[in-house]
């Protein structure tokens, strides 16, 4: 029998928490109402709001250095879509998961599809791996895959992509995500303008492949694995190329592939304008692409993107329908709090930016007063919504508390007697 955290035992934790946080509730609401903003908008908003999980995000990461496996972590894609279920039972805003091709390739995607909507769950954008060698793989990656010098690499390296194609459609997913590891880490290493030739010819191919309703999303990233040259190293780039390939190719934004102090807010702005935006990776970071727990390092540049989203969405920007995803990498918390966790910061974040006045904003950048645009951009970014996150939460049947909540259910030390596994050192991000 596996191990669930179930509806009566939520309800039964929510019991302890519900007079304080109504208590809370109808306090932010007086407070609201008297900037007739209606609190019973903002929560149907807040139930509404959705981003997918990375299936490789319910395990331990790791670094170069080292891993730190936890016990009863997941051992295969069902025991990972198992712990999808788990964060979405408790917070509600997650149905969707991302796979990663061949890390998760199912054996019967028929079963797998059934087992994930049994749990409530259904599929989000599928990502490709030409940046590891699989075992028993003809041609290696080494030296690149859709950009490498030999057409027999960049050939075997398209017809993963069009594999991950097929395994999707049959998962009834949407969307595939190409974010490729080629460049160089020696001047001289790469012709430049060749590789990115070569990189737009490969992503012809894997355009045509693409069902009319699917969509294809570039993922740019300044640097690593390679430390010298980078072929989809910048936004630009990536624009420059979803333009190429068509109205199916779009621009993914992952927080973490961009140079420090890099203002990503205004990136989104272009990205939105052109009509290019997929959607994003979210996470956030100190130095480089660290893949920390999104909001825990710079929750106001979260805030201002979703200020720029949220802007979007209320001038109703055309074809404006981003893809949100979580892409983070948990080396030392628990994955399924750190998901949940996340999750709620990026729908504080969506709350926040829905409290900004934008007809006073407005005024405020037509009269060239900076100090009251940015007054009241502090102003919804300094409100305290988690009132209405919990409330969200629990009307959608799911936990007013989600990490208390799963800790009090002990689900991380059923699953370690679930799931005995031989615990070997290792390295790398899975
Ligand atoms: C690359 C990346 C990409 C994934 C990988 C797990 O840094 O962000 O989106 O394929 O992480
Ligand atoms: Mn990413």
């Amino acid at each position: 029998m596996h191990f669930e955290i179930d509806d009566e035992f939520i309800a039964k934790q929510n019991e302890k928490r519900r007079i304080e946080v109504a208590a809370d509730y109808d306090y932010l609401a007086g407070k609201l109402r008297r900037k007739n903003i209606d609190i019973e908008n903002l929560t149907d908003k807040a139930e509404a709001f959705r981003v997918a999980v990375p299936s490789w995000g319910v395990g331990t990461g790791g670094t170069r250095f080292a891993r730190f496996p936890l016990p009863g972590e997941p051992r295969d894609v069902y025991e990972k879509l198992e712990d999808c279920a788990t964060v979405f039972k408790l917070v509600r805003s997650t149905p969707a998961v991302s796979l990663h091709i061949p890390w998760d390739k199912p054996g019967d995607p028929a079963e797998l599809r059934k087992f994930a909507r049994e749990r409530g769950l259904h599929f989000d954008a599928m990502n490709s791996n030409t940046f590891q060698d699989q075992r028993g793989q003809k041609l290696s990656y080494k030296f690149g895959s859709l950009t490498h010098p030999d057409p027999g690499v960049r050939r075997q390296a398209v017809e993963h992509n069009i594999e991950c194609i097929e395994i999707g459609k049959l998962l009834g997913s949407k969307a595939l995500t190409v974010w490729i590891a080629d460049g160089g880490n020696f001047p001289g290493q790469m012709h430049s303008r060749r590789a990115l030739e070569w990189y737009l010819e490969s992503m012809q191919v894997i355009y045509k492949a693409l069902p009319d309703n699917w969509r294809v999303f570039l993922e740019h990233k300044l640097y690593e694995p390679a430390f010298y040259s980078t072929v989809i190293n910048d936004w630009g780039t990536s624009y420059y190329c979803a333009r190429e390939l068509g109205p199916k190719a779009l621009c993914l934004v992952d927080l973490g592939h961009h140079a420090p102090n890099v203002n990503i807010e205004m990136i989104v702005a272009r990205l939105i304008q052109f009509g290019k935006l997929a959607g994003f990776h979210f996470n956030d970071s100190k130095y480089g692409d660290d893949d920390l727990d999104a909001g825990s390092i710079k929750p106001f540049q979260l805030f201002l993107i979703f200020n720029e989203l949220v802007d979007a969405e209320l001038s109703s920007v055309p074809d404006f329908d981003p893809a949100y995803m979580l892409d983070q990498s948990h080396n030392v918390t628990d994955p399924l709090e750190s998901l949940m966790m996340s999750a709620a910061e990026l729908n504080r974040a969506y709350l926040q930016a829905h409290l900004v006045d934008r007809q006073e904003l407005a005024e405020a950048q037509e009269k060239c007063d900076p100090l009251k645009a940015l007054s009241l951009l502090k102003q919804a970014f300094t409100t305290d919504v988690a009132p209405i996150l919990a409330i969200a939460r629990e009307r959608s049947g799911g936990a007013i508390d989600p990490i208390d909540t799963f800790r009090a259910s002990g689900y991380r030390h059923r699953k370690a007697e679930e799931r005995p596994s031989a615990h070997r050192i290792s390295a790398g991000i899975v």
